[in-house]
């Protein structure tokens, strides 16, 4: 019997990795997509899979529309990875924010639950969720302390889904998944921001970069690597909550010394600090245990901090080459 999953979030970076990785193992992949006006479906072109998908019609925010979804897919697997996903968006829209990634979390949970409670479920958890934890490295044990709307809406989604599983007996795992890039992550987003930037400098199509806070750090991946991962935690006996990191913490300001020191320039030249790119609050460390996920699933990244950033400056200098960026 060939296996069925449905993705929220198909349209998103982790969506296209994730269809194009459970394609690739024989599944047949449905992708809840929300209705836009221009079709938005380049990341999944980008990754040759656009015709391999089926797409449906539905919104985190529209209860009827996710109970539909999933009884018109009857799906084995469901990774929910739809959200508002950018932090610093969050403080501008706070209430979508917890609406979207929040309070849909939950929403899916319940189509689940009334349609059919043997799906299993996978929820997109965020190392934002540690925010300013006392506790580095961040494993599954470590304390909380959301420092965002954005965290706090994870937060709450993070522990519905622990809790249906506890009440309801329910397959639903939580990826606490750290930051992972790659050529198709959003531009506003630090890491991408950062290897267009030096594309766009390198080939004289732009003089400067403005950042905000280059002394924060994180973990940072390859999303290829960490999709598999979300893959892994459902294929398990029992569902448990796990961490995926790579283990390693940079500043943002060593991404900019490598990414820009690969194409032989000097980041000091062109990068400018700007206050009006801080946040309210911003989570200065996180840095990943994820000796649970290496032991108990056998996952580990395959791409280095380096390997990443030579990834993601080699996609955009083709795309600003190819003038298709
Ligand atoms: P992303 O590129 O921002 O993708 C987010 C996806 O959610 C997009 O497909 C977006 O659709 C969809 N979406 C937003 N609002 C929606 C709504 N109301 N109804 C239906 N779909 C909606 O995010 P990502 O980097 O792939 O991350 C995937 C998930 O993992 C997110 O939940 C994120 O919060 C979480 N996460 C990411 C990281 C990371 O480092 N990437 C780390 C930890 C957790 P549109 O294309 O229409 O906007
Ligand atoms: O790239 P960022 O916007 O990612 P952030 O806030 O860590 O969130 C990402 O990872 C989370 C997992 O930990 C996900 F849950 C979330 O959905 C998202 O994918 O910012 C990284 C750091 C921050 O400290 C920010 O203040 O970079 C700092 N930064 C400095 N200058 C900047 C900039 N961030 C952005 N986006 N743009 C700047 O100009």
């Amino acid at each position: 019997m060939v296996k069925k999953a449905l993705i929220t979030g198909i349209t998103g970076q982790d969506g296209a990795y994730l269809a194009r990785f459970l394609i690739g193992k024989g599944y047949k992949v449905y992708g809840m997509v929300r209705r836009t006006s221009m079709v938005n479906t380049s990341r999944l072109e980008y990754l040759g899979i656009k015709d391999k998908v089926e797409i449906l019609y539905g919104d985190m925010l529209d209860l009827s529309s996710l109970q539909r979804v999933v009884e018109n897919t009857e799906p084995d697997e469901i990774y929910n990875l739809a959200a508002q996903s950018f932090v610093a968006t969050s403080w501008e829209q706070p209430i979508l924010t917890a609406e979207v990634t929040g309070l849909g979390a939950l929403k899916l949970l319940e189509a689940v639950r009334l349609v059919n409670p043997k799906i299993k479920f996978y929820q997109a958890s965020s190392s934002e969720m540690f925010g300013a934890s006392p506790d580095l490295p961040q494993n599954e044990s470590s304390r909380f302390h959301p420092r965002s709307p954005y965290a706090a809406s994870k937060l709450f989604a993070h522990w519905m889904t622990v809790n249906y599983r506890e009440s309801y007996g329910m397959f639903t795992v939580s990826g606490i998944l750290f930051n992972h890039e790659s050529p198709i992550r959003g531009l506003e987003f630090v890491t991408r921001k950062i290897t267009h930037a030096v594309a766009m400098i390198k080939e004289g199509k732009q003089d400067k970069l403005l950042l905000g806070n280059m002394a924060a750090k994180r973990d940072w991946g390859f999303a290829g690597d960490y999709v598999k991962a979300m893959w892994m935690m459902l294929q398990q006996d029992e569902p448990d909550d796990y961490v995926v990191a790579t283990g390693e913490t940079h500043t943002v300001r060593e991404f900019c010394e490598k990414a820009f020191g690969y194409v032989g320039l000097d980041y000091q030249d062109y990068v400018e600090v700007s206050p009006e790119l801080f946040r309210p609050a911003d989570v200065e460390v996180l840095c990943g245990d994820s000796s649970k996920a290496r032991m108990k699933l056998g996952w580990k990244p395959d791409v280095d901090f380096d390997g990443l950033i030579r990834m993601m400056v080699d996609a955009d200098l083709k795309r600003v080459r190819e003038g298709s960026y």
